[in-house]
């Protein structure tokens, strides 16, 4: 077909097209969900929508016809589509917005929970105990966990194989191909221990100033315990040293009382009890009213209205001397307990390792 019926024939088929076309893009603009969007496509891009059906009729168009025809067709197809596309990504956009504003969460917040965390109970014992003993004068000194055998029992008249080396079952560390330590006498590397106890301290202290010494050494120790009620293998001791003119046992036993009165109040007090330390001749055991009976006898106690709290006695003339100082003009006492015993009596605590198993329910009663 040629001629004006074939022009005419064109004109009512584009005209067709476009009108799909407009028809179509209001229909994308309509679609107020991304589901009533997804009910149009049937409509527009189907075999059954209206350019679909007009596809379809080209078959029997003469060849330039469909040519122009199948143009158009083409063109307003694309737009649909691009229109139609541009639609979905809107409303996936406005979803995801929806949800994020839904799941928002302000990190900032103070999360519900016991509110703000504090020091540790084995902490605030020792600041309390510093206080304590910063108040009668004394200072507080500090030593390495890992020491060498001469720190930790040679200058504290523990010579090696001595027997009582058996009263600390000690931790040895592999310090693999080093042999020299550079610090102080005996530091082979077989002989590098992690401190039994807070006494190398002592001899630290000696070393390294003059008598007159008011000190005190708080720290933490290690020892092969199992941990049971009243022992953890790592665990705090604090150590007093006193080196003056003078100084007697009437002395120790009065700073002991003193500074019982003074962190556990009147009514509790102390007394001593023969023992052995090989650095302190003579020694004795220190203990203190029971806090749970008031000394009256209970479990805690064994029924003795005594609980022991540590070692004490004369420093050893040998650890003086070790230390270049002249036992002829000076003398001294010295004194080492547990703070987590002693945390344990002050709060009433009846398990050593509930203040190391990090329940903040426990934890945050102190
Ligand atoms: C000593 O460690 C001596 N250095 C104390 C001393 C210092 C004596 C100065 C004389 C002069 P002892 O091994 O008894 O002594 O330990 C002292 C305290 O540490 C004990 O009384 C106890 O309160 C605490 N303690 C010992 N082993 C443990 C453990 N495994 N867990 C918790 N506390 C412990």
């Amino acid at each position: 077909m040629n001629g004006p019926a074939a022009d005419a024939g064109l004109d009512t088929l584009l005209a067709d097209i476009d009108a799909a076309r407009s028809q179509g893009l209001a229909a994308i603009a309509a679609a107020s969900t991304a589901d009533e969007l997804s009910q149009t496509e049937s409509g527009l891009f189907g075999r059954k929508s209206v350019l679909g059906r007009i596809k379809q009729g080209f078959g029997s168009l003469p060849a330039e016809m469909r040519a122009t025809a199948g143009r158009a067709l083409n063109e307003a197809q694309q737009e649909l589509r691009t229109a139609h596309a541009d639609a979905a990504d809107e409303f996936a956009a406005a979803a995801r917005r929806t949800q994020l504003q839904q799941e928002w969460l302000d990190l900032t917040e103070t999360p519900p929970g016991p509110g703000r965390g504090h020091l540790h109970l084995v902490t605030q014992t020792t600041e309390r105990l510093e206080d304590v003993f910063v108040g009668m004068g004394f200072t507080v000194s500090e030593g390495p966990q890992a020491e060498t055998d001469w720190y930790n029992f040679e200058a504290l008249n523990l010579p090696a194989a001595h027997p009582a080396r058996s009263m600390w079952d000690t931790l040895y560390l592999d310090l693999g191909e080093r042999t020299e330590l550079g610090d102080g006498e005996g530091g082979e590397a077989s002989s590098v221990v992690l401190r039994t106890h807070t006494s190398p301290v002592q001899i630290r202290v000696m070393e390294s100033g003059a008598p007159p010494i008011y000190t005190i050494c708080p720290g933490r120790v290690f020892r092969r315990d199992t941990a049971d009620a009243s022992h953890m293998p790592v665990f705090h001791q604090i150590e007093g040293l006193v080196v003056d003119r003078g100084i007697s046992f009437a002395d120790l036993a009065g700073t002991l009382e003193e500074f019982t009165s003074a962190y556990f109040g009147k009514a509790i007090s102390s007394r001593l009890r023969p023992s052995y330390f090989p650095f302190t001749e003579p020694s004795a055991e220190f203990d203190i009213t029971c806090v749970i009976c008031g000394g009256a006898g209970c479990q805690t106690c064994q029924r003795t209205g005594w609980i022991e709290l540590g070692g004490c006695g004369m420093v050893h003339p040998n650890v003086l001397a070790n230390c270049d100082i002249d036992f002829e003009e000076w003398t001294g006492f010295a004194f080492g307990f547990g703070i987590d015993r002693l945390a344990l009596m002050r709060h009433g605590i009846d398990d050593l390792r509930d203040m190391y198993t990090n329940d903040i329910r426990f934890l945050s009663q102190f």
